[in-house]
C-alpha cells in the first residue's frame, strides 16, 4: 500500500499532498507550522484530562523536560566526545544500583525496557554459545519484548502458566527448564497487573541449574523500593539476590523522566560481559551494552537531574499518591455489582473484570468507556481491563470515571 493511502486512513489526517515535501520549494513560517501542529496534534490524548488511565507513562516532570531540551545535542553513542555525559550516565547507573541493592553494578541507559530486555537476552545467548537450540523460560505475563528478542535471535520461548490469581505457577516454570535453556526471566511489576514473581526462588533455580537470570523491573524497579520506605514488606526482589545477572529499570515509567529512558543494570561478576564496541569513533572506543548507536545523552542527564531534584522523598510521595488512588479505585469498583477486581493489587496497577452479575461482555464495556474518552489497557487473554494509577491521575479523575462507569450499568 502506498504511504499516502495509509495516511489517508489515519483520523485527523489533513491533506498530505498540500505538504508534499518535493512540491514544497520554499519553507513555511515557524508560526504557521506550529499552529498547524497544535491543531493536528489535538486528537492525541492529553494526560491532564485524566483519560489516559491504562498507560504506563506519565507526563515527564517539568525539570526533566527542561534539562532534556537544554542538553538535547549530547550523544552517548560517542562517549569519548561527551565525557561529561558519560560520567553522568555512570552515576545514574550507580544511583539506580544503590537504590536496588548494589552500587557496584555495571550498565547503561537504554531507549526503554524493550531495548534493555533484548540486550539481556543477547547477553544470555553470548554466555551460552555452545547451546545450539537455545530457549528462554519466561512467565506467561512477560512483556512482548522477550518475543521480539526471541525472533531476532532465533530463541524458543517457553511460557510458564499463571495460577487463577494471575501469579506465576512456579512448579510449571521449573518444569520448563532443560539443557537448552539459556535464560530464566522474572518480573517485578507485570505489564497487565503489576504483580511480582518470586525473584529469590527463581534465583535459586538459576543457581541449581546454572542458568542466566534476568529480572524485568521496567515498571516495578522504581515503585517497590519506595513502597518499602512506606512500610510495605516484600520478599527479596533486588540486586542482592545473588544469582541475578541483569536487571531492567525504566526511568520513563514511574521514574517521571522523559521518553526515551530505560536502563539495563548488569552484574558483571555473574556475566561474561559482551559489550558492543565501535573502534573508529572520533572520541575513541567505549564499549557499552546498547543496541542503539547514536543515543540520547539527554535521557541520562535528565534523570540524573531529576533524582537530585526530587530526592528519594519526592519519589516516595509520588508512589504514596498513586497507591492511595489504587486502593480508592479498588474499593469503589468492588461496590459495583457488575464488576470485580482481577486480583489483589501489589502496586499501582489494577485489573478490572466483569462479574457474573454483568450482562455485558468486557469488549462492549470497554468500547462504551472508549466512547466516553477513557483509555484503559485491554488484556483479552485474561479478560481484564488495566488501570495504571500513574502520578498524573487525580482522585477527581477517578470520580469522573466512576460516574461514567455507573452510568453504563
Ligand atoms: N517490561 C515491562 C514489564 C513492561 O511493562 C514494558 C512496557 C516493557 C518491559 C517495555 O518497555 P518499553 O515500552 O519502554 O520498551 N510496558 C508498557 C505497557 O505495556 C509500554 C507502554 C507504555 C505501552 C505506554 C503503551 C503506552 O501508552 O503498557
Amino acid at each position: 500500500k502506498p504511504l499516502t493511502d495509509i495516511l489517508q486512513n489515519i483520523e485527523g489526517f489533513i491533506g498530505y499532498s498540500e505538504n508534499n515535501f518535493p512540491k514544497l520549494h520554499k519553507g513555511k513560517s515557524r508560526s504557521l507550522i506550529l499552529t498547524e501542529l497544535e491543531d493536528r496534534l489535538k486528537i492525541d490524548l492529553d494526560y491532564s484530562s485524566g483519560k489516559v488511565l491504562g498507560a504506563m507513562t506519565t507526563p515527564p516532570h517539568d525539570f526533566a523536560r527542561y534539562i532534556y531540551s537544554k542538553f538535547i545535542d549530547r550523544n552517548l553513542g560517542d562517549r569519548g566526545l561527551n565525557p561529561g555525559t558519560a560520567a553522568i550516565e555512570k552515576e545514574v547507573i550507580e544511583m539506580l544500583g544503590n537504590l536496588l541493592g548494589d552500587p557496584y553494578v555495571d550498565g547503561n541507559i537504554t531507549s526503554g525496557g524493550t531495548e534493555a530486555n533484548i540486550i539481556a537476552m543477547l547477553l544470555a545467548k553470548q554466555n551460552n554459545l555452545d547451546i545450539k537450540e537455545p530457549s528462554i523460560v519466561i512467565p506467561d505475563s512477560a512483556h512482548y519484548s522477550f518475543d521480539k528478542a526471541a525472533i531476532l535471535m532465533g530463541l524458543k520461548v517457553k511460557r510458564a502458566k499463571l495460577l487463577s490469581n494471575y501469579h506465576l505457577d512456579f512448579d510449571h516454570y521449573e518444569s520448563l527448564i532443560d539443557d537448552n535453556t539459556i535464560a530464566l526471566v522474572g518480573i517485578l511489576g507485570t505489564s497487565a497487573l503489576g504483580l511480582i514473581d518470586p525473584i529469590e526462588k527463581i534465583g535459586k533455580l538459576a543457581g541449581k541449574y546454572n542458568k542466566y537470570f534476568h529480572v524485568d523491573a521496567a515498571f516495578g524497579g522504581l515503585v517497590v523500593p519506595f513502597m518499602e520506605e512506606l512500610g510495605y514488606d516484600f520478599p527479596p526482589y533486588n540486586l542482592k539476590v545473588p544469582e541475578i545477572c541483569s536487571y531492567t529499570v525504566d526511568p520513563h515509567k514511574m521514574g517521571m523522566s522523559v521518553n526515551p529512558s530505560g536502563s539495563l543494570l548488569v552484574k558483571d561478576s555473574n556475566v561474561n560481559s559482551f559489550k558492543f564496541e565501535i573502534p573508529y569513533l572520533a572520541g575513541g572506543a567505549f564499549p557499552s551494552y546498547n543496541i542503539l548507536g547514536t543515543r540520547p545523552g539527554a535521557s541520562a542527564i535528565s534523570f540524573w537531574g531529576l533524582m537530585q531534584f526530587m530526592g528519594k522523598q519526592g519519589f516516595v510521595e509520588n508512589v504514596r499518591h498513586s497507591l492511595e488512588n489504587t486502593y480508592y479505585l479498588k474499593d469503589q469498583i468492588e461496590e459495583i455489582p457488575e464488576l470485580k477486581i482481577a486480583t489483589e493489587p501489589t502496586m499501582n496497577v489494577l485489573g478490572i473484570q466483569m462479574s457474573s452479575k454483568a450482562n455485558m461482555s468486557l469488549d462492549r464495556f470497554n468500547s462504551l468507556l472508549r466512547q466516553k474518552g477513557w483509555a484503559l489497557g485491554v488484556f483479552k487473554q485474561w479478560n481484564l481491563l488495566r488501570v495504571v494509577l500513574m502520578p498524573h491521575i487525580k482522585k477527581s479523575h477517578l470520580a469522573e470515571f466512576l460516574k461514567d462507569v455507573k452510568a453504563i450499568f
